[in-house]
């Protein structure tokens, strides 16, 4: 399919220009698009030259299924580079990440990473706001003791529209839980001005009980948005 395209032309591409023989521990993220990413990591001649840190189960699998070296962000809190995907980006590169319901670990490697690098197929950019092209709202990771409560407390900050736990639907009776064994809160809180992204994770991430949130301000280096027409934009 022409996202699936999109997706690996842009994934290919963000390594091939990113990744250096000096580069000994790599960040992969979770999601769809990194597949392609732990993919083309997969081909290269000089594979065991470096070791991977996964963003949770799904993203120690695709390091697995790859062949390539797993390491653990315990062992490794440095990391030279980082892949990962997302939800929505903005035109100043913030993100909402969380889809996938791995915005903790993703968040814990992006921050221990000398660079992260972002790859997305078109639907996810975004020219306005976070919240315009992505509509599930704001992934929050929270201790499930604390659902309630912040459930509550989210209602006072400034463009709090609703909010609600992510349940597993069809395919798991009662909330989803993450790799962390956390619940998911998804907030939404409309379209956010990018001037706003910084200020509203902090708000969240105060309320007791959070473990983190899904908006990621000033995490990324460059994004490689695969086009439809097979193009690779690359936004910095
Ligand atoms: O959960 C995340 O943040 C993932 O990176 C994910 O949402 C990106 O998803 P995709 O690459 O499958 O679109």
């Amino acid at each position: 399919s022409l996202v699936e395209q999109s997706k690996k032309l842009a994934a290919y591409q963000a390594v091939d220009e990113n990744l250096k023989d000096s580069h000994s521990v790599v960040g992969v993220g979770s999601g769809s698009t990194v597949v392609y990413v732990a993919e083309r990591l997969g081909q290269l001649k000089n594979k065991s030259s470096f070791v991977c840190i996964p963003t949770g189960f799904q993203s120690k699998e695709l390091i697995l299924s790859n062949g390539l070296r797993l390491g653990s962000v315990e062992e490794y809190s440095s990391i030279d580079i980082a892949f990962d995907g997302a939800d929505e980006i903005d035109s100043q590169l913030n993100l909402i990440k969380g889809g996938g319901a791995c915005l903790m670990q993703e968040k814990l490697v992006a921050s221990c990473s000398k660079q992260l690098f972002i790859v997305a197929d078109y639907r996810k950019r975004s020219p306005e706001k976070l919240g315009h092209a992505w509509r599930q709202g704001v992934p929050i990771e929270v201790v499930p003791a604390a659902y309630n409560k912040v459930l509550n407390d989210l209602k006072n900050l400034e463009g709090y529209k609703s909010a609600k736990v992510r349940y597993g639907g069809t395919f798991k009776a009662g909330p989803v839980v993450t790799d962390n064994s956390m619940f998911i809160i998804d907030a939404d809180f409309g379209e956010i001005p990018v001037e706003k992204v910084s200020t509203l994770h902090s708000q969240i991430k105060s309320l007791v009980g959070v473990l983190e949130t899904g908006l990621f301000a000033n995490m990324t280096t460059a994004a490689y948005i695969g086009n439809e027409d097979g193009s690779v934009a690359t936004l910095t």
